[in-house]
């Protein structure tokens, strides 16, 4: 099912749980695998308008401001920081520019860490063994899961970064 919704003015946050359809993403309704956090704010964008985000998070806590202002400023205690992906996404007006995005800290690369709890460690090694001879443990880019990828991981033993 398409959700033909009109998009709504403002930014909202959003949380993709497991898989999700496109249309939960879009308008105001959400949709399979998508839940609202907070939002809509901020109203609609004026064209040719730079703005400046600021989006900080921290475990349990997000905060958003726009060109200093605050959008959100949300508890959150589903969000338990270093963990998942943020996508930005930019519905029903053309030409929208995400330019100057600045992560920091800088995080840490640790693509042996598969449970993304930012140690590599017997779950992580659980999780390879599970992919044996598949493309999804693979760190190596040969599209399988080898001892190559094995000494890998075992190389980056412990906590990410160190
Ligand atoms: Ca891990
Ligand atoms: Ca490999």
């Amino acid at each position: 099912m398409i959700n033909d919704d009109t998009a709504e003015a403002g930014l909202k946050i959003k949380r993709i749980n497991g898989s999700y359809t496109w249309d939960g993403l879009w308008g105001g309704t959400d949709g399979i695998g998508v839940s609202t956090i907070v939002g809509p704010a901020g109203g609609g964008w004026t064209a040719g308008t730079v703005y400046h985000f600021v989006l900080d998070l921290s475990p349990g806590h997000i905060v958003v401001t726009r060109d200093g202002a605050p959008l959100f400023d949300v508890l959150d205690p589903e969000y338990a920081g270093a963990q998942g992906s943020i996508a930005l996404y930019g519905f029903s007006q053309d030409n929208i520019i995400l330019a100057n995005v600045c992560i920091t800290p800088t995080p840490t690369f640790c693509p042996a860490d598969f449970n993304h709890d930012g140690v590599i460690n017997a779950s992580d090694l659980a999780i390879l063994l599970g992919a044996w001879g598949t493309a999804s443990g693979d760190l190596t880019d040969d599209r399988t899961t080898n001892a190559q990828d094995l000494a890998i991981l075992l190389g980056a033993w412990g906590a990410c970064g160190r």
